[in-house]
């Protein structure tokens, strides 16, 4: 039975028994995203800003067996300082939880858990993609494919340079993905608002965005919409700048011969370790923007039946 490895915090529970809105939270961006003491504190505070807009936060890790969906302070900080938790996307879902490891999920893990818990919105910061390079890598994150089949709506500010963005828009056109840019017309690329593409769409109010994902999931439409929600102006690092980070991080990747799932975690990183906090700064801005958008999603959404 699925619900034997789920614990759901009472909070949480209660909440979704009541058909009050909440929001799921990842946190291989708690372990693998950002340096403690940073990691923890922006955890805690973005689930506040969930609590603000009138939602509860669900954060989810994988522990002892379980996943487990709302966590206490304690084990925010736990999976802030261990060094020992594995990065769980779907596919180590099964070996993480049979051997009672520690794990931070990631957007595609966490949509699932989520999913199986009942929870319908989904708030990160950045999601993965189609990687540069991947038309001979096929290096395509797993976050697309479950994108494609689990009913929970992700808010995110946009695909990363990083990554490949024309490709990742095609690949999520492919898997029937709707994507909606929230406030204006161009895709946003996680540290800038601009991207130089055009969003696919582009609606102004949480209400629409509420009432177009209950249109989709009443119509049996499997799958998420990606809502990509430009950080503040004010908080952009110039695309230049950041670019620069990236084919250095690329370089390094190549020689040190980083492949998988490490990928991800070490271009992070690097532009982390490069960009002297302004991009962890940038970082931490837009978490709290897009949780706060996911949860006043969360609230229309509730308030439509
Ligand atoms: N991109 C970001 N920040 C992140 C991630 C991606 O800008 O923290 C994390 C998310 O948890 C995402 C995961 O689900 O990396 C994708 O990893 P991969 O590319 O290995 O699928
Ligand atoms: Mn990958």
């Amino acid at each position: 039975m699925q619900a034997d490895f789920l614990i759901i915090h009472p909070e949480v529970q209660e909440a979704l028994d009541h058909k009050k809105p909440v929001v799921a939270l990842e946190s291989t961006i708690i372990s693998h995203g950002m340096p403690w003491p940073k990691n923890v504190e922006t955890a805690l505070s973005v689930e506040a800003a969930v609590r603000k807009e009138g939602a509860i936060p669900a954060t989810i890790v994988i522990k002892d067996g379980k996943c487990n969906v709302g966590l206490s302070a304690d084990l925010i900080d736990y999976f802030g300082q261990a060094k020992d938790v594995w990065k769980v996307s779907l596919r180590d879902m099964p070996y993480v939880i049979a051997n009672k490891l520690p794990g931070a999920t990631t957007v595609a893990a966490t949509m699932r858990i989520a999913s199986m818990a009942g929870i319908k919105i989904f708030a990160t910061g950045g999601i993965g993609g189609v990687h540069r390079g991947a038309t001979t890598t096929m290096d395509i994150s797993a976050d697309l494919t479950e994108m494609a089949h689990t009913n929970v709506a992700v808010v995110s500010a946009g695909v990363k340079s990083i990554l490949d963005i024309g490709l990742t828009l095609e690949y999520l056109e492919t898997m029937g993905i709707p994507v909606v840019t929230y406030g204006q017309d161009e895709f946003p690329s996680f540290y800038s608002s601009k991207s130089g593409y055009r969003s696919p769409l582009r609606m102004d109010d949480e209400s629409n965005i509420a009432a177009m994902l209950q249109v989709k999931w009443q119509m049996g439409l499997q799958g998420t919409v990606l809502i990509a929600n430009p950080l503040p102006t004010k908080y952009e690092v110039a695309p230049d700048v950041i670019e620069q980070h990236i084919q250095k991080a690329l370089q390094d990747a190549d020689q040190q011969k980083i492949t998988g799932k490490e990928v991800t975690p070490f271009i992070l990183k690097h532009i982390a370790d490069h960009s002297k906090g302004e991009s962890l700064e940038a970082n931490i801005a837009l978490i709290h923007h897009n949780a706060a958008l996911a949860a006043r999603i969360a609230v229309a959404y509730e308030k439509l039946k």
